[in-house]
C-alpha cells in the first residue's frame, strides 16, 4: 500500500491582515506551526510520498529563515519522498527560491512549465511515476497536460499541479475536468483554490484540491488540513482511500446576527447562544455582522459585546443595525435632538427604503453625537 499526504497553499511567511499587531503576528508563526504539524504527521504516518501543489510559498523570495526552516523538515524525514509544483505565488524563475538553494535529495521540484516526470522503480513495492509541472511566472494559460494520455498499467501515476478546474480560460492553469479524465493519471494533486469539497473521481482518477493549510483570511472559513490518500493497484485496477486531517491552528467564520426587536440582555443572550451553538471558542476569528432595527430606545451594549467575544481569539464586528427609535416622542423633543428628527422626518417617511435607512444611519450618528458618544461604528 502506497501512502500519499497531499496538501497545498501553505503560504509560508505570508503576512495576516488584523489591526492587532501582536495577533497579526503569532498567526504568522502559528502558519509555521501548522507547516511543522503536517510535517510530524507525516513521520507518524509513515508517508511514501507527500505531494505540494503550489504556493508552499507566499512568493517566489522567501526569507532565508523561511527557507531554512522547510529544508530542515525535509532533511528531517529521508524515508519520505516530497514533490513540489511551483504555484502562481512561488513561481519558479532564475533567481527564484526553488533555484537559488540546494534541495535535499528526496526532494522533486518541478520547475518548467512542461509536462515533466521522475521515476522510481519501488516504492512501497509499485513502479511510481510523478508527473508535475511549474508556474515558471505569476500567470500560466494553458494546461501543460491538457492532451496527456496514459495507457492502463499497474504502475501508479500521480500528477502534482497547480491551477484552477474550470471549463473556460483563464491565467491560473486553466484545467478542465475533461482533461483530467483523459490524462489515466491514478491521483491528480491541485492546488490553488483554498476552499474544497474534497477529493473527488472522475473516470478512474482521484483529483481534487487540497485547500489550504492553515486559513488566511475571512473567505478561508472552517477546518483546514490535508488528505492522506491510501492507494492500491491490482491488475491495473486502483483503490484508493482518502481521508482528511484537520491541521489548522484557528478557524475563521463570518456569522449574522439578527437583533431585531431587541434589547438590553435580550441582545447579549442572542449572541452567546449563537457562540454556543457553533461551537466558536479560543480557536476562531469571528466576523460578526450585526444587523435589524433594535427595539426602541436601544443603544448597542457595545463594551458588553465586546467583552463577550474577548472568549474568541479575534472578533471583528460590523454594526449594519439601525436604532429603533420612539420617533414620536423625538420629534416633541425641544431640544436639538427634537430639530434634528423633525429635518430628517420626510426622508424617514420615504417610501424609498434606500432613503429610510440612510436617514435612520444619520439619526444614529446624529443622536449619538449630541449625547456626547462616539459617532464611529465598531
Ligand atoms: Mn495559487
Amino acid at each position: 500500500m502506497l501512502k500519499i499526504i497531499h496538501t497545498a497553499d501553505i503560504h509560508l511567511d505570508s503576512p495576516f491582515r488584523m489591526e492587532n499587531l501582536q495577533k497579526a503576528q503569532a498567526r504568522k508563526n502559528e502558519l509555521r506551526a501548522a507547516f511543522s504539524s503536517l510535517m510530524l504527521w507525516a513521520r507518524s504516518e509513515q508517508a511514501d510520498i507527500m505531494l505540494i501543489a503550489g504556493d508552499l510559498f507566499d512568493s517566489p523570495h522567501p526569507t532565508p529563515d523561511a527557507v531554512e526552516f522547510v529544508l530542515d523538515h525535509f532533511r528531517k524525514n529521508p524515508a519520505c519522498r516530497f514533490v513540489i509544483s511551483p504555484g502562481n505565488h512561488d513561481f519558479c524563475a532564475a533567481d527564484s527560491v526553488y533555484e537559488k538553494y540546494d534541495f535535499p535529495e528526496n526532494v522533486t521540484v518541478f520547475k518548467t512549465s512542461s509536462l515533466t516526470a521522475v521515476h522510481f522503480e519501488n516504492i512501497a513495492g509499485y513502479r511510481v511515476n510523478l508527473y508535475g509541472y511549474a508556474f515558471t511566472s505569476p500567470i500560466l494559460d494553458h494546461n501543460p497536460f491538457a492532451s496527456f494520455s496514459l495507457p492502463k498499467s499497474d504502475e501508479i501515476n500521480l500528477l502534482t499541479g497547480h491551477g484552477t478546474l474550470t471549463s473556460e480560460g483563464g491565467r491560473d492553469c486553466p484545467i478542465k475536468p475533461e482533461e483530467i479524465r483523459a490524462s489515466g493519471f491514478d491521483y491528480v494533486a491541485l492546488g490553488h483554490i483554498h476552499n474544497t469539497p474534497g477529493i473527488q473521481k472522475i473516470g478512474d482518477t482521484y483529483y481534487g484540491y487540497a485547500g489550504s493549510l492553515e486559513p488566511r483570511a475571512f473567505n478561508d472559513r472552517g477546518e483546514r488540513g490535508a488528505f492522506l490518500s491510501e492507494i492500491e493497484k491490482k491488475e491495473g485496477v486502483l483503490s484508493c482511500r482518502t481521508s482528511f486531517y484537520r491541521l489548522c491552528k484557528r478557524i475563521y467564520a463570518v456569522e449574522s446576527l439578527n437583533l431585531t426587536g431587541l434589547s438590553g440582555e435580550a441582545i447579549l443572550d442572542a449572541l452567546s447562544s449563537l457562540l454556543r451553538k457553533k461551537g466558536y471558542g479560543s480557536d476562531t476569528l469571528l466576523r460578526l455582522e450585526l444587523e435589524g432595527a433594535l427595539a426602541p430606545d436601544t443603544e448597542l451594549p457595545v463594551g458588553k459585546i465586546e467583552a463577550l467575544t474577548d472568549s474568541l481569539f479575534y472578533c471583528e464586528i460590523k454594526d449594519h443595525t439601525t436604532p429603533g427609535y420612539d420617533l414620536q416622542r423625538l420629534r416633541k423633543d425641544p431640544t436639538m435632538k427634537g430639530e434634528l428628527v423633525r429635518t430628517l422626518a420626510p426622508l424617514l417617511e420615504s417610501e424609498k427604503e434606500e432613503d429610510r435607512l440612510l436617514a435612520l444611519r444619520a439619526l444614529k450618528y446624529g443622536l449619538s453625537a449630541l449625547s456626547g458618544n462616539d459617532v464611529a461604528d465598531f
